[in-house]
């Protein structure tokens, strides 16, 4: 079988050790980082989303997908990292109160990282008043938040709130994403920016830390 499948199939099956194994060794090979991302442990989420959804799978199996797909971008990382160069733009990031989904928010920052910008990560369920302080502290370019959940994503027309009333809404772009959110919601709620996959949010913070 194909390494790209090998890697798809371990991501679902949950195998930590398997997935950073076929992951080193694809590496070796010469297979790109981001192909791996995308073409396997990506559509392995996916999948492994829609068996939730369709109840053959359950909270046990969706957490030892996360942490197998968490083995192979422990090795991904920081190669996405290393293709950075200098700092297109500070950026602060995490996912909202009330959210464990750190993944695809993990999978951006590094993107980001490889696309030469200085990420600071919050981590996940993250309070809209440690937003408001990173930003301030670290002179942000740009706000990044993910949600994953309906119910955390009014979360972020919070955090926005919080910053124009610490008076940081001139300095910081913003910009969302996540699997529910769409531009219409960033558009709602007044972000500057939606991108729907990791690539896209790296051309967006691009255009976004421009117009700054
Ligand atoms: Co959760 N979960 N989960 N889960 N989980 C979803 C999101 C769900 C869609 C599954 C389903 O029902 N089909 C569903 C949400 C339904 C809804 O709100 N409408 C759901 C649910 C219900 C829940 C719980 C409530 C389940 C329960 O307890 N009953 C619970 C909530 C816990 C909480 O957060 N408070 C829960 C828990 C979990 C785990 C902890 C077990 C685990 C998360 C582990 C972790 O992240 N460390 C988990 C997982 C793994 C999933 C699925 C299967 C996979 C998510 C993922 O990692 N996708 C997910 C189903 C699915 O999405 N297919 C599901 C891969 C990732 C690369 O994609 O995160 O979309 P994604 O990120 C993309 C883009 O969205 C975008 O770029 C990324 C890369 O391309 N993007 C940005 C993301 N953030 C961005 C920010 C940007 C720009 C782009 O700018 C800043």
């Amino acid at each position: 079988m194909d390494i790209k499948n090998r890697l798809f199939d371990a991501v679902i099956a949950g195998d930590a050790p398997l997935v950073e194994q076929i992951t080193r060794q694809a590496l070796e090979d010469d297979v790109s980082p981001e192909a791996l991302v995308n073409e396997s442990m990506i559509p392995a989420m996916d999948s492994v989303g829609e068996r939730f959804q369709a109840g053959e799978f359950f909270i046990p199996e969706l957490m030892i997908a996360a942490r197998a797909m968490k083995a192979g971008m422990a090795l991904i990382r920081p190669l996405l990292a290393a293709r950075g160069a200098r700092s297109a733009g500070r950026v602060v990031i995490g996912t909202v109160f009330g959210d464990q989904h750190d993944i695809g928010k993990n999978l951006v920052a590094s993107m980001l990282e490889g696309g030469g910008f200085e990420v600071i990560d919050l981590g996940f369920d993250v309070a809209p008043q440690s937003f408001v302080q990173a930003v301030s502290e670290h002179r942000a370019d740009i706000l990044g938040m993910s949600a994953l959940l309906t119910t955390t994503m009014p979360a972020m027309r919070q955090i926005i709130d919080e910053i124009e009333a610490a008076d940081l809404r001139a300095m910081t772009k913003i910009m969302i994403g996540g699997a529910p959110i769409t531009q219409r919601f960033a558009d709602e709620i007044g972000a500057d920016g939606y991108a729907d996959n990791a690539g896209s949010a790296v051309s967006m913070a691009r255009s976004l830390a421009a117009g700054l």
